[in-house]
């Protein structure tokens, strides 16, 4: 071992540069060559459409509400919102011990597709188009309403993650308050912006692209790394190259593109262990609240849980529950693996 330090080599802290929180990275217990086996659970073979399957065309919800006969994406108020728009104000803020206010908001669930059995990386582009589309409509609709301060976009995909149901889906909870995440971002790219007179993300992407060893895949519009500071083994963090504030402000070619792109990552997920990947992702841009908020660049996080297989995750206890999250493969590591994944989908081949 040499005294100089090489991160390659020796543990270190890496600053994430939207929430000013560390990750610890232990490259040296990774640094042999990948040997791991994979296991490789069957295919699950699902059906077209199931009639057991709530978010189905045609089929009755839980609130006894029936779903039309769609035939592309499809909305619907949550029947189990977490959030009403009705809850009257109030607050105990001023109790030194017990600090609580009242808080509203409007939960949904968008359906991606009529089809039971596809996921995001098997859809048509059109399709995925269209669940862009329909993100941006949403976006635009619920941050218009005067009781909305943020919009928070979502998919939570397979059991491992807390998916109640493998129909291609997403949801919508959109709140009076800037949420915990959003806040460290927005307190995070404000500084920067004052600091610099630049987005915070569009000087990072430069930075990205630049090094290159995060790089995960890219096209004209859009470009996916492995963040620096990922704490997540396969995290990534999807940017547009352009400086856009939320979806609402893509163009029409950006979200083909953005198809283009959420496609071939997604391809790349389930490729890497055969699986359909499970992760959340969600979409994070500026507030609805008043303001330009200029210093806002949108951008997408995919956390996904898996480490070593289909069936290995990883795990955020202990110590990273309890000082700050760990990691043995680097951010290269990862990146390099994602990008050496083929752009056809394995169930295709
Ligand atoms: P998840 O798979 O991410 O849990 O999302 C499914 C959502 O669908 C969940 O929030 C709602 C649940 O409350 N839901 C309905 O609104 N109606 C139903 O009939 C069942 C589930
Ligand atoms: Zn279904």
């Amino acid at each position: 071992m040499t005294d100089l330090f090489d991160p390659t080599e020796h543990p270190h802290r890496r600053r994430n540069l939207l929430t000013g929180e560390w990750v610890l990275v232990s490259p040296h217990r990774m640094k042999r060559p990948w040997q791991g086996q994979t296991e490789t659970p069957p295919p699950q073979l699902l059906p077209k459409y199931d009639p057991t399957c709530y978010l189905c065309p045609g089929n009755e919800r839980a609130g006894g509400q029936v779903n039309p006969a769609y035939t592309h994406t499809f909305v619907f108020e949550n029947d189990f919102a977490a959030l009403r728009a009705d809850t009257p104000d109030g607050t105990n803020q001023n109790n030194r011990f017990f600090q609580a206010h009242a808080e509203t908001g409007i939960c949904r669930v968008v359906c991606f597709s009529p089809r039971h059995d596809l996921t995001l990386a098997r859809m048509h582009l059109p399709d995925i188009r269209r669940t862009v589309d329909l993100w941006a409509q949403q976006l635009d609709e619920l941050s218009q309403d005067e009781q909305i301060g943020y919009v928070q976009l979502f998919e939570n995909r397979g059991a491992m993650m807390g998916s109640s149901n493998p129909h291609p889906h997403g949801q919508i909870w959109a709140t009076r308050r800037i949420p915990t995440e959003p806040a460290k971002e927005d307190r995070e790219q404000r500084a920067y912006f004052e600091e610099e007179g630049a987005p915070l993300l569009v000087d990072y992407l430069n930075a990205e692209l630049a090094a290159g060893e995060r790089t995960v895949v890219e096209n004209s519009d859009w470009v996916a790394v492995v963040p620096f500071w990922a704490v997540w083994p396969f995290e990534t963090l999807l940017l547009p190259r352009r400086h856009r504030r939320h979806l609402a402000e893509l163009l029409p070619e950006e979200r083909n593109s953005l198809a283009d792109l959420l496609k071939r990552l997604l391809i790349r997920y389930d490729n890497l262990f055969e699986t359909s990947f499970p992760y959340s992702m969600g979409w994070h841009g500026k507030p609805a609240t008043a303001g330009d908020h200029v210093h806002w660049q949108l951008h997408a996080h995919f956390f996904p849980p898996l480490l070593r297989s289909a069936t290995i995750r990883k795990f955020m206890v202990g110590y990273e529950m309890l000082a700050t999250p760990q990691r043995d493969l680097t951010a290269e590591q990862a990146a390099q693996r994602l990008r050496m994944q083929s752009d056809t989908h394995y169930l295709d081949r």
